[in-house]
């Protein structure tokens, strides 16, 4: 174990303690360096460097000692090195958002810190020498534009935006003359709906007018009882210079103008925040999400065509319902609108994606609005894969910001964009209109492809990911705010970057070098994590709302003795409870895994039966490579396993209401859901099962360690480690056999923790008051604001636009087979 130095050390930077590390161990150090100088120049990720020095200490207790002193630490927190003889050069991460950078000249050992852009200069010379040496290559360098703009300091604080930012609005409010309010009166000011002013008209241009009313209005609305409408004191409140938007009863108006008088009288984040929460300025919202097909039957499992489509309509109506009370509360009577803009797809295949207009179900008010793509030889009717999106984007920008406004009868008042394309557009119209812009990409593709930066000139005639990257930056830097679903998705975990992270610095060597793209301090960063449709996925205790129709046909599905194209194997002891899973048949989400979990673990095999519904069974229908491959082990398993008679493997199921009730019928056998993936970003089946009271083991890679507190709301496998998470399954389940209560616990638990964290309620509530705090942050900022756009426009115009220009334009009569999802 640590000893207490070596902790303490530990606390140092990587550039304090490495020297002395390197001599505690110079004799093996030194072999170890010239092994990794070398074979030349290259890049060297943790596993190479641990593997070469493997090779070069032999004596295993030489080198577990080397690995358990501060060498080993610092190598653990090590992401990557580039070797430059004499050089190496590594990046070191020993915290979320943190990273050091040291050069160690092999021949000596010395250590030198380095900058990242030094780094980056490291990466380059492997690829292209003359480019990384060259005075003049490009530097992006966003940060630049921002220096005097807050910055969080705490791991702890990412994600966290909405409440920096208000703290923040706050120390800029403060002062002894109170001009520092006129700002908040301003913006009051500039509220209306169609030109109709709400809150406050010109007779309280001041701070001081504002707040003199604010007290007669406040000692009059004393007086009133809590349910007056406001409709019984609108006449008086006109004539001190107020208007429509405080509230609807006497009680709401009065809780509202407390908020703003304590913030008059000494700005704190806490009424500030509940104030600006109540600040009509939102009705019109306009979503993007652009490719693949955007539809509302019929469309999933579509090429490119995914969870984005189901969190995007879930998202719509739970904003909706929100807005409809915002507005009420509000004591208004406008109609909100709500535009999902997306493409319009001639070549539909079935689906409805070749309508304009189509209302999204279970709202009133809100529509998909499709625009088509056009080229020079007109409308594109067929597919086009969100890779080679790139040369449609600005036509369809311009048509669907017309279309839009027209729509809208004039500018939306919130813009949210989803994915790479989405948010691009989105960005554009909302410079060009002003909006305020929230972002979304729950999938940025940089991360999903290793060295993705480093060999884009190897990707980019497949990926096109030098237009995907640079696209991406320019909505990050536009947005006023970015949604993502987990802090992961920002900074990652422990052992690996976030997404966002990973566009902190990074390099496209011949292309550009970004020395800042995106620092993940940055309070803009909020997180809101989607639910799940709860009048679907509701718990199985609900009996009277069970959707107790298919019950007949998931009997049949999961114990009929049949084999056929929907079901294989079967269950012989049908009285033990089920352990179930259900994801798409992809390498990364491990059901195979799984699967040789259960085979190799007997007691778990006495204890349960296993359920899985995943892909199909025969691998010659399947177009996908990685499906090809999953669906032959799986079957390997079964009969290496000798798993009939204890496994049913159910082919892919597309009805959202049966799927729902199966997850229940799992519970009903006191069950669990067991999510095995190698690397989840969400997770939305944990979600699923969690919002049915099943009992649920998810993976600890990825968005669900962050939704299940281990032992509380469900468990955390590990999938790297197939032992421990099956005996960890059997252990639950044996506990279960001794404590018939403690499955309950268990089932309560994950409820409990969808409640109170994970439904679309929270979330539309979250979104919307992300929208209202960076509408006026905006305001405040907007200078600066402006100034960064007008760096943002010159990298869009001088860069971006060449890139697109290396897209090929594809046309109706080329038929190319579409890249699978
Ligand atoms: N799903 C489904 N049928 C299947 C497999 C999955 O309907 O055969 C649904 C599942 O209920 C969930 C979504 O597809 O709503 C998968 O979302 P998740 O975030 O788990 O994974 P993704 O496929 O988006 O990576
Ligand atoms: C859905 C898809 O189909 C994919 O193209 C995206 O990467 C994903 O959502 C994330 O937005």
């Amino acid at each position: 174990a640590a000893s207490p130095t070596s902790v303490m050390k530990r606390s140092e930077s990587v550039l304090d303690t490495m020297p002395e590390a390197l001599r505690q161990s110079r004799y093996h150090m030194k072999k170890c360096f010239l092994k990794y100088v070398e074979k030349g120049k290259r890049m060297m990720k943790l596993h190479h460097l641990m593997q070469e020095m493997e090779t070069v200490i032999e004596d295993k207790d030489e080198k577990a000692q080397l690995l358990e002193g501060l060498l080993g630490y610092i190598l653990c927190t090590t992401q990557e090195a580039a070797v430059v003889p004499p050089y190496v050069a590594f990046a070191i991460r020993p915290n979320p958002g943190f990273w050091e950078f040291v050069k160690v000249n092999c021949n000596d050992l010395s250590v030198d810190g380095i900058t990242s852009t030094d780094y980056l200069k490291f990466k380059e010379m492997i690829t292209d020498e003359t480019w990384a040496n060259d005075e003049n290559s490009l530097e992006i360098d966003f940060g630049a534009m921002g220096f005097n703009l807050p910055t969080m300091s705490l791991s702890s604080s990412i994600g966290n935006g909405v409440s920096f930012t208000s703290k923040f609005i706050t120390s800029k409010l403060h002062g002894q003359s109170g001009s520092q309010l006129q700002p908040l009166v301003d913006y009051l000011l500039s509220l209306n709906h169609q030109g109709e002013k709400l809150m406050i008209n010109d007779n309280l241009s001041t701070v001081s007018k504002l707040q003199a009313a604010l007290i007669v209005a406040h000692a009059s609305l004393s007086t009133l009882p809590n349910d007056t409408p406001y409709q019984s004191f609108e006449h008086r409140f006109k004539e001190w210079g107020f208007e429509k938007g405080w509230g609807d009863t006497a009680e709401r108006v009065r809780e509202t103008v407390r908020f703003l008088l304590e913030v008059l009288q000494a700005p704190d984040p806490i009424n500030l925040e509940a104030f600006f929460c109540r600040v009509p300025n939102i009705f019109n919202v306009v979503l993007f999400s652009i490719h693949g097909y955007f539809g509302q039957s019929n469309v999933l499992g579509l090429p490119d065509t995914g969870g984005q489509v189901v969190y995007v309509l879930d998202q719509v109506v739970a904003m909706e319902e929100e807005l409809l009370l915002r507005i009420k509360q509000q004591g208004l009577s406008f109609k909100p609108q709500i535009l999902v803009v997306t493409r319009l797809l001639p070549d539909a295949k079935g689906t409805k994606c070749n309508q304009v207009l189509e209302p999204v179900l279970n709202t009133k008010h809100s529509h998909i609005l499709r625009v088509p793509f056009r080229t020079e030889k007109g409308i594109l009717r067929k597919w086009v894969s969100r890779f080679d999106i790139y040369p449609y984007l600005k036509k369809f920008t311009q048509d669907a910001s017309a279309k839009i406004v027209e729509m809208m009868e004039g500018k939306p008042d919130l813009i949210i964009g989803n994915y790479t394309d989405g948010n691009l557009v989105a960005s554009l119209i909302a410079n060009k209109l002003g909006t305020t812009l929230g972002t979304i990409a729950h999938a940025l593709e940089k991360t999903k492809y290793e060295d993705s930066d480093m060999k884009w000139k190897q990707l980019d005639p497949k990926y096109h990911f030098s237009c995907q990257f640079t696209a991406d930056m320019i909505a990050m830097n536009s947005a006023d705010f970015i949604i993502t679903s987990t802090f992961q998705e920002i900074a990652g975990s422990k052992d690996r970057p976030g997404q966002y992270e990973s566009h902190e610095s990074f390099t496209l060597p011949g292309l550009y070098r970004v020395v800042s793209g995106i620092n993940v301090f940055d309070p803009k960063f909020n997180i809101a994590s989607p639910g799940a449709d709860q009048t679907v996925y509701f718990p199985y205790t609900e009996t009277p709302k069970r959707f107790t129709t298919f019950q007949p046909a998931i009997e049949e599905l999961i114990f009929s003795k049949v084999e056929n194209d929907e079901h294989i194997g079967y269950l012989e002891d049908k009285k033990k409870p089920i352990i179930f899973s259900m994801a798409r048949l992809d390498t990364v989400k491990n059901i195979t895994g799984l699967t040789e979990w259960f085979g190799e673990n007997k007691r778990l095999r006495s204890l349960v039966n296993l359920v899985v519904v995943a892909g199909f069974f025969d691998h010659s229908k399947s177009k996908d490579r990685e499906e090809m491959t999953e669906i032959k082990k799986m079957h390997l398993l079964i009969e290496k396993y000798q798993l009939k008679g204890q496994i049913r493997w159910i082919a892919a199921q597309t009805d959202k209401n049966r799927n729902s009730e199966l997850y229940r019928c799992i519970a009903d056998s006191k069950g669990a859901f067991v999510q095995p993936a190698l690397y989840e970003a969400f997770g939305l089946t944990v979600i699923e099962a969690m919002n049915c009271g099943l009992p649920t083991f998810a993976t600890n890679q990825g968005g669900p360690a962050e939704i299940i507190v281990d032992g509380v709301s469900g468990f955390q496998i590990d999938p790297n480690y197939g032992n421990y998470s099956s005996n960890k399954i059997a252990d639950f389940f044996q506990k279960c056999k001794e404590d018939p209560g403690y499955w309950n616990r268990i089932s309560e638990g994950g409820l409990k923790r969808i409640y109170e964290c994970y439904t679309w309620k929270i979330y539309a509530n979250n979104v919307l008051n992300m929208g209202n705090i960076y509408a006026f942050w905006k305001q405040l900022n907007k200078e600066q604001k402006e100034a960064k756009q007008r760096y943002i426009e010159l990298f869009y115009n001088l860069h971006y636009k060449n890139l697109v220009r290396t897209v090929p334009i594809t046309s109706d009569e080329d038929n190319p087979a579409p890249v699978s999802k």
